[in-house]
């Protein structure tokens, strides 16, 4: 396996666990953190809960580690305050962490909601202003930005991930454009580990969908290449859910119905 010691935060979450035995196959000690439960510790793997809010303990816990999968943090839109603590000051903790440990690469769970704001007949690339369309939107172009300035200066490399809809299956009709498969989800996360140049990169997290919003050629040096697609889930989809009326924000955006959600103070 090409790293000794692979660190995962978010283990106990929706895509933790996805992820949690499929780098186990590419490291020889995964470090596994969440503040939720984590169950027991399989062979090579060790528990190592911590807040991301906690300074102290973010430290300990990139002690050693060559590289993190940073999936930790609130997944979606919420009150301010879990959003600042955990996507904020978290990932904040999260780099400092990094720099004090000597930990050189980063792979950062961003999401769509960056720029959820975009229409759904616009096709951006890495390169398209951000257009947060939640505060958790905006904690994840924070997140972005912090990791720009953590390779600019001391050379932290950092892939963001901008996820779509990472899930079994495509749920609905937007994910037909915004459907990362499970599969996909495993590729991409090893290209953003193991790309021989990362420097800092935006790369979005969708699969071979027939109908797309985000353009990955600005990613071409990550090596991503996704082999699932929705299509096959189309026909049934399109036959079984009503088309939304023409207003209906999950018709309209990127982010759909992100662009309502809240506030939540
Ligand atoms: C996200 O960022 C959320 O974490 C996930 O639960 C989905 O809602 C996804 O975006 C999406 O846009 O489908």
């Amino acid at each position: 396996p090409p790293f000794h010691r692979l660190l995962l935060t978010g283990a106990a979450g929706g895509l933790g666990r996805v992820l949690r035995p499929r780098l186990r196959r590419h490291c020889q000690r995964l470090r596994l953190s969440d503040r939720a439960d984590l169950g027991s510790a399989a062979d090579g793997e060790e528990l190592q809960p911590a807040a991301l809010e906690d300074r102290a303990a973010m430290r300990e816990l990139l002690r050693e580690v060559d590289a993190v999968v940073h999936l930790g943090g609130i997944a979606v839109e919420a009150a301010w305050e879990p959003i600042q603590a955990a996507n904020i000051t978290g990932v904040y903790h999260l780099y400092e962490a990094a720099r004090l440990n000597g930990v050189r690469r980063i792979v950062f769970a961003s999401s769509n909601h960056v720029v959820g704001f975009y229409r759904q007949h616009e096709v951006i690339d890495a390169l398209a202003p951000p257009r947060p369309d939640t505060l958790y939107g905006v904690s994840k172009a924070f997140g972005e930005n912090l990791s720009r300035m953590y390779f600019e200066r001391y050379g932290i490399e950092t892939v963001c991930l901008r996820i779509g809809s990472s899930t079994p299956a495509p749920e609905n009709r937007r994910m037909l454009a915004t459907w990362l498969s499970h599969d996909d989800l495993e590729r991409l996360v090893l290209a953003a580990l193991t790309a021989p140049n990362a420097g800092h990169s935006i790369v979005y997290g969708l699969s071979d969908n027939r109908t797309r919003w985000w353009d990955n050629r600005l990613a071409a040096h990550i090596g991503y290449r996704p082999q699932d697609s929705s299509e096959p889930w189309r026909a049934e989809i399109e036959a079984t859910q009503p088309v939304p009326d023409p207003d209906d924000p999950t018709r309209l955006y990127h982010g759909g119905v992100f662009v309502e959600l809240g506030p939540y103070d």
